[in-house]
């Protein structure tokens, strides 16, 4: 006997196109009387530096207070994974930390897009800088699918816009701006094959002052907005000046961007740096600007440092954008 199939009870299936309808949403954003709220997430990765102990920044950072303000409420969602390297050889090596790297920007993409979908402001502690590289492309589709578009504030002493093929150190930490750039992909696995995360013109690097010769060549041809450590009080104007048409700024505040007298704990410190001053000036200014719907703090190296110094001095330099 063969199997009936009783199609007069059989629930009816409704399959009727609906029009799509898109929810308006904007992203959160820190703004003076906001209630934004932050979640916060560590990023212990070490493996795009060539100092090892960056990877110990979510803690320092966290025991100086950076994501545990009273004003604005946060939420830490503890630390993503990052992978223990086995390697026993050096070429070995290279290539683990370059898989490690990259798996760790492709979890964050996620978790940075999915807290500002959320209606959160990711704060991300990282980490050396190559995580940028998922952080800041997370941030970017998000305020994309929102029908936005994204500024970021690159404050750094370096350009962070080496490829493969320039950097003089093969580290990832020193490429991640030309990657979402568009220069080049691999090893970003995330990228591979997407078209450019951020257009030359909706990036403003803040604090640069050491520029390898391949990098400046890049940052130059794309025509990157370059505000210098000794602009002092015109620091703030001169940076969002540069991001008028953009309506979201994300932060990338690699910790070197300081002078090396404030922030001594970071792999690779560069003389002549932003006071804490004139960057706290340019936090107060952008949480007045209301624009922020995310932020990272990066490079902080405890084993360099004394007496946690670097982080809490982020910490403090922070408290405009989120503080009282
Ligand atoms: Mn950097």
């Amino acid at each position: 006997m063969s199997a009936v199939v009783d199609f007069e009870s059989a629930r009816p299936v409704f399959s009727f196109p609906r029009p799509h309808v898109q929810t308006p949403w904007v992203p959160a954003t820190l703004r003076l009387g906001g209630h934004a709220r932050c979640r916060v997430m560590g990023v212990p990765l070490g493996h795009g530096a060539g100092v090892p102990g960056a990877e110990l920044g979510p803690a320092a950072l966290r025991i100086a207070g950076v994501g545990g303000g009273a004003a604005v409420p946060f939420r830490d969602v503890g630390d993503l994974p990052v992978s223990f390297l086995k390697a026993r050889t050096p070429a070995l090596a290279r290539l683990e930390r370059a898989r490690s790297v990259a798996a760790t920007c492709t979890r964050l993409e996620a978790a940075v897009r999915g807290a500002i979908a959320e209606g959160e402001v990711p704060v991300v502690l990282g980490g050396d800088h190559a995580l940028a590289a998922g952080s800041v492309s997370g941030a970017a589709q998000a305020v994309r699918q929102a029908g936005g578009r994204l500024g970021v504030v690159w404050i750094d002493a370096h350009g962070d816009a080496n490829t493969p093929e320039t950097s003089p150190s093969g580290n990832l930490h020193g490429m991640p701006l030309a990657a979402l750039l568009g220069a080049f992909d691999a090893p970003f696995d995330h990228l591979v094959g997407r078209p450019a995360t951020l257009n030359p013109e909706d990036v403003v690097m803040v604090g640069v002052r050491d520029l390898d010769p391949g990098e400046r060549a890049f940052l130059d041809g794309a025509g990157v907005a370059r505000v210098g450590p000794r602009t002092g009080r015109a620091l703030a104007g001169a940076t969002l000046g540069a991001l008028r048409h953009c309506t979201h700024i994300y932060v990338s505040f690699d910790v070197d961007g300081l002078d090396p007298d404030a922030a001594p704990g970071t792999g690779t410190p560069a003389q002549g740096g932003l006071t804490p001053e004139s960057l706290a000036g340019l936090f107060a200014a952008l949480r007045r600007d209301g624009r922020v719907c995310g932020l990272e703090v990066v490079e902080v190296n405890p084993v360099l440092d004394v007496r946690n110094r670097t982080a809490r001095t982020a910490a403090a330099v922070l408290e405009p954008l989120l503080g009282d």
